[in-house]
């Protein structure tokens, strides 16, 4: 009878292979780590975070980690992502250097420092990638627990992409939504609020996740007993394990150098995640951190003799050889064998990695080098550049930085000579090629980007009468962008069952689902990495943070990951998430804030869209769904009652990204501001025409990006005169608009008064009418602010009102 193959006929030489294979990895990673740190206190790098200590459970995890998969993780990760082919000794070493060439170095390009892990998902015209043929990681960042938010999304993309049938082109990104989304976290970072939030919400949306907690007892030099209460993560987080009833998590414990219990329980835990959608905790305790937290600073200092004699007798990689041994995998002369030939590939590597990226530079430096040599003999300055070019020459490693350095010097001494235009012209070619290496795709690059949308205008019937709320105009351009878009999801607090407390969704989860409309904790860091993660495998989700106020419980998030996303990766990752929120004039100190200064100065990589009613936030979200960007969406809290005409094309018309929109024509003066604030400009600019003051109204709409035309300054050009009125504290965003204006636009130029701002007051605007009176720019401060300014033009004809 002939036997089928299962895993138990895997032969005992078959699984030595494989243990064996693991085992090379481990040295790799662990010589890169040894190796790495030299680098750094040699001078050839900088900073040195790595994964020695960490090795061998990350071999247990790849093992499982299957194409489709996505790994949302920290800096400790190198094993893991080597194992899983995605790391190179020499990427490694170039990403120590900073080398700036995304080939070189595929995880930032030199932007984050090494330790920083992240795959393409996108094409070098920014289409997606096939993710569902290769192993993925999100772009690490830095700031400890920051990449709980996204893994749950990237989880519940799985959970979406499996019960949401509509949803057809989904092949790029799941089958059958089987893909795991695997998270690693130290031990001291899960004190973080993040990690708790996280938890607690995949405990309740019941998501394909593995989290790992790599414990080693540390962060940096704190212990345990500072950092966790009974100084064990999974005996604390015990309440949240599934039981047949409930939902919750499996929660697993496993020493970290028990090379054959880590894989058992690894199996064990992806094989739960997959199937069935239940979230899996694995703590894995006893690692340790043979060379300290970082480069900068050592263990002995906080640790004592006898912790260091445990960290040295149970180091993962020691008790994997010991364990190798005793079964009869290999003989220590064997194991010393592949130690030797792995320290030879990681030196190789290394001097690769070192010349690929300092050859480059030096060739730049010969470059200015001999261009020096040519003017120094006809200059005036000769001895000095001379000096110089000695000085540059003598530099055996040299940086970009240098090199300009010294160009730039030698710029202002030969200012008035012959040589001038040479070295200017080198410098500016030098910092045009090196700039871009340090500063693009901040925003999208693609022809999907925001300036890709064509302006679609709302068409109305004939006789139509502004007789709709604007809630109403929300809600249909909704239904006709789920009907639109079966990729396009919302979730929010209140957002399902009553359809967001301001009926914009009303009615819609009865008719698209629990899964596209639905309600979430309160828990806005997470609703947002709920947002990234979904949107990083290729769902249009729509997070909804129910007031704009409380947006600053998530907006580190925003700022660390979702802003920083296509910059760190070199746009290489997309996360085309849409925020919607609303804010501004409601009444209270939590209801009524616009913070706008510190919201678009925290998410520059944002877009940030302030419509001033309901049919311009539609259309913004009609053309958001278009492009490839990210964007945040503030609705006017007062402009859901307030009536509009009722457009026809619902999801079709689009409201323009980046352009203003002219209100009213005038000739006296330049009003410029945005949302709900702008009734009350409407309302003094009509009272003001009455004493014969003719402003011209300016919305903004869009302060990220901002005025792309410059037709602000055109409009200056005709007054002469400018006044920023904004609801945000003084020298918020108003100062912001005044930069772009002024500065940016080159407004000074036609200025015939000083350029104002009316702003709200400093502190945060007061409960009930009175309070918003005292508080924000009321209609009769925006009056007489013009006012004053044409007295300043005209006492005589405007006499001075005090
Ligand atoms: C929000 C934030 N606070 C502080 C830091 C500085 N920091 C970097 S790593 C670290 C300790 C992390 O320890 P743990 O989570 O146990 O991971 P380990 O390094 O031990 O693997 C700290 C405090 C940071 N990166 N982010
Ligand atoms: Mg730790």
């Amino acid at each position: 009878m002939i036997k089928e193959k299962t895993e138990s006929t895997l032969t005992f030489e078959d699984f030595k292979t494989e243990v064996l294979k693991d085992y090379k990895i481990a040295i790799l990673s662990r010589e890169c780590s040894l190796m790495g740190r030299k680098e750094v206190l040699t001078g050839k790098a900088k900073f040195g975070i790595f994964g020695d200590g960490k090795e061998v459970p990350q071999l247990a995890m790849a093992k499982f980690f299957l194409k489709g998969d996505f790994r949302s993780g920290y800096y400790r990760d190198q094993t893991f992502m080597m194992a899983i082919g995605e790391l190179t000794v020499q990427q490694f070493f170039a990403g120590l250097y900073g080398h700036t060439d995304i080939n070189q170095e595929p995880m930032s390009a030199g932007r984050q420092m090494g330790g920083h892990f992240t795959t393409h998902s996108l094409n070098e015209d920014g289409s997606w990638k096939d993710l569902t043929k290769q192993r993925n990681s999100s772009a690490d960042i830095s700031p400890t627990a920051a990449q709980m938010p996204r893994l749950l999304g990237l989880a519940q993309a799985s959970k979406i992409y499996r019960n949401v049938p509509e949803i057809t082109n989904k092949d790029n990104f799941s089958v059958n939504g089987n893909e795991i989304a695997w998270g690693t976290i130290g031990n001291a970072s899960t004190s973080e609020g993040v990690f708790f939030e996280t938890i607690n919400a995949a405990g309740v949306l019941q998501v394909p996740l593995v989290m790992s907690v790599w414990d080693d007892e540390y962060g940096i030099s704190v212990h345990a007993r500072y950092q966790t209460t009974k100084e064990s993560i999974s005996e604390i987080l015990k309440g949240y394990q599934k039981d047949e009833n409930s939902n919750g998590f499996e929660i697993l414990k496993v020493k970290g150098w028990d090379y054959a219990g880590l894989i058992a329980t690894y199996e064990k835990a992806a094989k739960i995640a997959r199937e069935n959608h239940i979230p899996v905790l694995i703590h894995v305790y006893e690692l340790t951190q043979p060379q300290g937290h970082s480069s900068s600073g050592s263990h002995e200092r906080y640790k004592d003799s006898e912790r260091l004699a445990w960290e040295k007798d149970f180091d993962c990689i020691r008790q994997m050889k010991l364990w190798m041994i005793a079964i009869n995998i290999a003989s220590p002369e064997e194991l010393e064998e592949i130690d030797i030939e792995t320290k030879k590939i990681v030196q190789e590597g290394k001097k690769a990695a070192w010349n690929a990226f300092i050859n480059p530079i030096i060739e730049e430096q010969k470059e200015l080098i001999s261009l020096l040599e040519k003017i120094a003999p006809t200059s005036k300055s000769k001895d000095q550049i001379l000096k110089y070019v000695a000085d540059l020459k003598s530099i055996k490693t040299p940086l970009k930085k240098e090199i300009l350095v010294t160009a730039r010097k030698i710029l202002r001494l030969v200012i008035n000579e012959s040589g001038k235009n040479e070295i200017s012209n080198w410098i500016s070619s030098y910092t045009t090629k090196t700039q871009i290496k340090f500063s693009s795709n901040l925003y999208s690059e693609s022809d999907s980007n925001v300036f890709s949308v064509k302006k679609v205008a709302p068409e109305y019937t004939k006789d139509a009468k502004k007789d709709t709320d604007g809630r109403m105009i929300l809600r249909d351009n909704f239904d006709a962008i789920f009907s639109k878009y079966p990729e396009a999801l919302i979730f929010g607090e209140d957002a399902g069952n009553i359809g967001d407390v301001n009926q914009g969704l009303e009615g819609l989860q009865e008719k698209f689902g629990e899964l596209r409309v639905a309600d979430v904790g309160i828990r806005e860091a997470s609703i947002i990495g709920q947002g990234i993660g979904m949107a990083l495998r290729g769902l249009r989700p729509i997070a909804e943070i129910q007031y704009l106020d409380y947006l600053l419980y998530a907006i580190q998030i925003l700022s660390d990951d979702l802003a920083t996303l296509q910059y760190r990766t070199v746009g290489k990752q997309k996360a085309p998430l849409i925020i919607r929120t609303r804010g501004h004039r409601l009444e209270g100190i939590w209801h009524s804030g616009s913070p706008m200064g510190m919201i678009i100065n925290a998410i520059r990589g944002i877009h940030v869209l302030v419509p001033r009613n309901m049919t311009k936030a539609a259309g913004f979200y009609n053309s958001l769904l278009e492009c490839d960007e990210p964007a945040l969406v503030i609705e006017c809290l007062n402009g859901y009652r307030l009536k509009e005409k009722m457009p026809l094309n619902y999801g079709e018309f689009k409201t323009p990204i980046g352009e203003i929109e002219i209100l009213k024509e005038g000739v006296d003066i330049t009003l410029v501001s945005y949302g709900s604030t702008l009734r009350l400009v409407e309302q003094a600019a009509e009272e003001l025409l009455e004493v014969g003051i003719n402003c011209e109204i300016i919305d903004i709409q869009s302060l990220l990006p901002f005025d792309v035309k410059h037709d602000i300054v055109k409009s200056i050009a005709k007054t002469n005169r400018l006044l920023v009125i904004d609801e945000d504290l003084p020298g918020g965003a108003s100062a912001y608009i005044l930069q772009q204006i002024i500065e940016a636009q080159d407004g000074y130029n036609y200025l015939d008064s000083k350029p104002q701002t009316l702003t709200a007051k400093a502190h945060r605007p007061a409960y009930g009418t009175d309070g918003d009176y005292f508080s924000k720019p009321s209609s009769e401060d925006i009056y007489e602010k013009i006012y004053a300014m044409m007295n300043e033009v005209n006492p005589f004809k405007y006499p001075s009102l005090y």
